[in-house]
């Protein structure tokens, strides 16, 4: 039979990993399981790695990328990788002066609140992250059958940082924006959505299998505002980059509120955090989506029984969704046991089991 250049091959039997077939809503031999932010504060061997070396300069640095990236695939059974990066990691990219500073989080030396400050947010090229393109094409080989996921930041989560100058509690300079400069607004959300859709892009060519849409913080905002000063953009995004043929998630924290608005933003995989039960989650999605999530990240803070009991509870939940990916409500927090991680893959594994 003739092979289609233009159609990878899947050599490694990527097609066949649950996490993609449960991203896809297929039939899985077991729950599949990772961990956001399963790289990372919590590894000993990730403190390690980045001695002496600051954050933006370890994300720019394809060795570094590819062993931090490694380091939770070789500990725990998950199955899938996250690329090692930030959301941050585009902007800088593209000439935004920033940093991200140890135990503050991204610092913006001269926030973006007006027309010429958003006229600076260009589109990324691959040109501009070429270490990305590199670090992805060494894992993938380096990964063999487990699935790399690609990411980037949501639009608002990125005003957000831009706008306010680093981490914000209530995000209300940029609150103030979308509500006061609508035009504004939606020029910054434009150029920003460009930004994340040629980050994805480069992930995905570079050969990740699935990619994730972080919008963190958009739970600060209301059902309407998001439908009419959010969703518009997220569509977009998840429109331009169906086209790449990957499975698309998309993840908030606190969003109960908003979840059937995100279920019609077009991912293929809506991701829960802890607030809401994940069989109530795919009565907000609505039907034709996987879910992912969703134990509280502190539960890991609990004794081993209490742990396994409210896991099981997950998996219980989540056979009411036509996919479920296991994962955490929001990242696995710095001071977490690597240890429990373990035997939570394990445990999800082996009473997933079909
Ligand atoms: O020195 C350090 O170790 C810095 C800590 C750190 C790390 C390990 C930061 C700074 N970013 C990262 C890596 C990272 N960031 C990953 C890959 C790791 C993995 O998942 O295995 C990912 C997916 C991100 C994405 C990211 N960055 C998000 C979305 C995910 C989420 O947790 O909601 C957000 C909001 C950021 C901004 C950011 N970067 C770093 C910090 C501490 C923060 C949050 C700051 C804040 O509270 O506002």
């Amino acid at each position: 039979m003739a092979v289609d250049a233009d159609v990878p091959q899947d050599s490694a039997g990527l097609g066949e990993s649950a996490f993609l077939k449960a991203c896809r809503r297929e039939p899985v031999p077991h729950t599949p399981v990772w961990f956001m932010r399963q790289a990372g504060r919590s590894l000993p061997e990730y403190l390690k790695a980045r001695e002496g070396v600051a954050m933006l300069e370890a994300c720019a640095r394809p060795d570094l990328i590819v062993e931090i990236t490694m380091q939770p695939v070789r500990r725990y059974a998950v199955d899938a990788a996250i690329f090692f990066s930030d959301i941050m990691v585009p902007l800088r990219a593209i000439g935004v002066d920033l940093d991200i500073k140890p135990g503050v989080g991204p610092v913006i030396a001269d926030p973006i609140r007006d027309r010429a400050g958003a006229a600076r947010l260009r589109p990324l090229e691959p040109g501009d992250v070429p270490y990305v393109t590199e670090a992805v094409r060494g894992l993938v080989g380096e990964l063999g059958g487990t699935p790399l996921i690609g990411f980037a930041g949501g639009p608002f989560t990125l005003a957000s940082y831009l706008i306010e100058g680093g981490p914000s509690k209530n995000h209300d300079r940029t609150k103030a924006l979308m509500y006061g400069e609508p035009e504004l607004w939606a020029e910054l959300m434009e150029r920003l959505s460009d930004i994340t859709i040629g980050f994805l892009k480069v992930q995905v060519a570079a050969g990740a299998s699935a990619v994730q849409v972080f919008d963190s913080w958009v739970g600060a905002v209301a059902p309407e505002d998001y439908r009419a000063s959010v969703l518009p953009h997220t569509s977009r995004i998840f429109s331009e980059v169906g086209s790449l043929g990957v499975p698309r998630i998309h993840f908030g924290v606190g969003t109960g509120e908003l979840l059937g608005l995100m279920g019609e933003a077009g991912a293929d995989v809506v991701g829960v955090d802890w607030r809401v039960p994940l069989d109530e989650a795919v009565l907000r999605v609505g039907p034709g989506k996987a879910l992912q999530g969703n134990l509280d990240p502190s539960l890991l803070f609990a004794p081993w029984e209490v742990i396994e009991r409210r896991a099981r509870d997950v998996l219980e939940r989540g056979r009411t969704a036509e996919g479920h990916v296991f994962n955490l409500g929001h990242g696995v927090l710095p001071t977490t046991d690597p240890d429990k991680l373990a035997r939570l893959a394990d445990l999800v594994h082996e009473a997933s089991a079909r």
